[in-house]
């Protein structure tokens, strides 16, 4: 199904007056609110493949209904998304769950809803039926060469699918590790998945990247050949200038300073971007925003003021995902609910007075620094986000309209109740 505009121009009539009241009395307040206007409708977060679909844990899968059965109607969904909140323009493809069949088909489709390809994934976490060696005990890592040399050639044919439809990044996790002390040499493990990384990179367009992204634990325990940024990073170093650490929020272990990683690597001109969710624990794959929002806001805050240090396109020189999985939620109300929040701390970030920031820093008057960056967070700026929705053609109120126009009832009625997504 499609939302047609004057679907979104009725739902949008009656909510105006209160919105324009709202979002006047905070642009008073924003000096550069023209500026930072543009920059919200010029950010898109792209929406994996596979969380169209509803999340399970190693328990269990709860699938929801109406679940999109092929890669046409996961552009669709996308597509959905895109036409509510316009934030949404892009769909990152994992491979094999989601292998393109009829190209032309799909780059048509994908520009009727006005989204391109970002960045394609590639799976050696997993066996495939009719697959020669098994990843049991890693891939890019592993002991023997003719399971390395299969884990590379997957990663060079998901970059040739990702060419056909113009992506321009491969990102690369690894599930490769050890579960016990003794199961591996380290050194060894790092050095195979670096000549094998390298194979992968000499397979790359010349303007393509590839995202590295570590991950603390899980579905090893004891280690992980890319654990964190520091192992990350130095692949990356070494590979080469289209290398690159991303950053996926749930990876680390508890309490790790998120935004202080995220501006070093800045720094160093070697942040690739993001896979954005929220965790309590672990790799929870929680909305968006939902436990830690102002983390968030610390993290867009670092961004903003690296991204401008290094004269960097916000929109365009980071790589912006989603990475979520969601059990108990409806998916495409979940991702909505996750974009919001993405836009919400970017909004922030872009509003917050840096000037004062570094003059208290520079003072070292850390009561005003903290009062600076808690004045920005706890102003309410859901109008502002609104209004760049607004303008660029959105809804106003992204989820309301999802539900009064009944989307989920819609989809089931065209799919099924049980419609299944590929994924895990
Ligand atoms: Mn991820």
């Amino acid at each position: 199904m499609r939302i047609n505009k004057t679907a979104i121009q009725e739902f949008n009539q009656p909510l105006l007056g209160d919105h324009q009241r709202r979002f006047d009395f905070l642009a008073g307040g924003i000096p550069n609110v023209e500026d930072v206007i543009t920059r919200l409708m010029e950010f898109q977060v792209a929406i994996p493949s596979w969380a169209l679909g509803t999340g399970g844990t190693r328990f269990g899968r709860f699938s929801g209904s109406g679940e999109p059965g092929n890669l046409e109607e996961k552009l669709e969904d996308v597509g959905l998304i895109h036409a509510l909140n316009q934030s949404s323009g892009a769909i990152s493809l994992h491979i094999p769950w989601d292998i393109p069949g009829n190209l032309a088909d799909l780059k048509l489709l994908a520009a009727q809803l006005d989204l391109r390809f970002d960045a394609v994934n590639s799976n050696t976490f997993q066996d495939q039926p009719g697959q020669e060696h098994s990843y049991k005990f890693g891939s890019l890592h592993h002991v023997d060469p003719a399971v390395r040399k299969q884990a590379v050639e997957h990663n060079i044919e998901v970059i040739r699918h990702g060419e056909s439809l113009d992506s321009k990044a491969l990102t690369v996790w690894l599930s490769d590790g050890s579960s016990f002390p003794g199961q591996l040499n380290f050194r060894k493990a790092f050095r195979n998945t670096l000549e094998s990384l390298q194979e992968i990179y000499a397979a790359l367009p010349d303007d393509w990247k590839i995202f590295v992204e570590y991950k603390a634990f899980e579905p090893n325990f004891y280690s992980m050949t890319v654990g964190d940024w520091g192992q990350s990073l130095l692949y990356a170093n070494k590979l080469g200038d289209k290398a690159f650490t991303l950053v996926d929020l749930g990876h680390h272990l508890p309490n790790a300073n998120i935004e202080q990683i995220v501006a070093l690597l800045m720094m160093e001109g070697k942040l690739a971007g993001f896979h954005f969710n929220d965790s309590k624990y672990g790799d929870d794959d929680l909305t968006v925003g939902s436990i830690k929002p102002y983390q968030l806001f610390l993290i867009f805050n670092e961004l903003v003021e690296g991204m401008d240090a290094r004269g960097m396109n916000h929109a365009s020189d980071l790589g912006w995902m989603i990475d979520a999985s969601h059990n108990v939620k409806d998916p495409l109300e979940d991702l909505l609910q996750s974009v919001e929040a993405i836009m919400l701390a970017y909004a922030q970030a872009l509003t917050l007075d840096r000037k004062k920031l570094e003059m208290a820093q520079s003072a070292n008057d850390v009561v005003a620094a903290q009062e600076i960056l808690q004045e920005t967070f706890r102003t309410d700026l859901r109008p502002l986000v609104a209004e760049a929705r607004l303008r660029a053609g959105g809804a106003l109120q992204p989820l309301g309209l999802f539900r009064q126009l009944a989307i989920r009832k819609q989809l089931i009625k065209e799919r099924g109740l049980k419609s299944v997504a590929t994924g895990l």
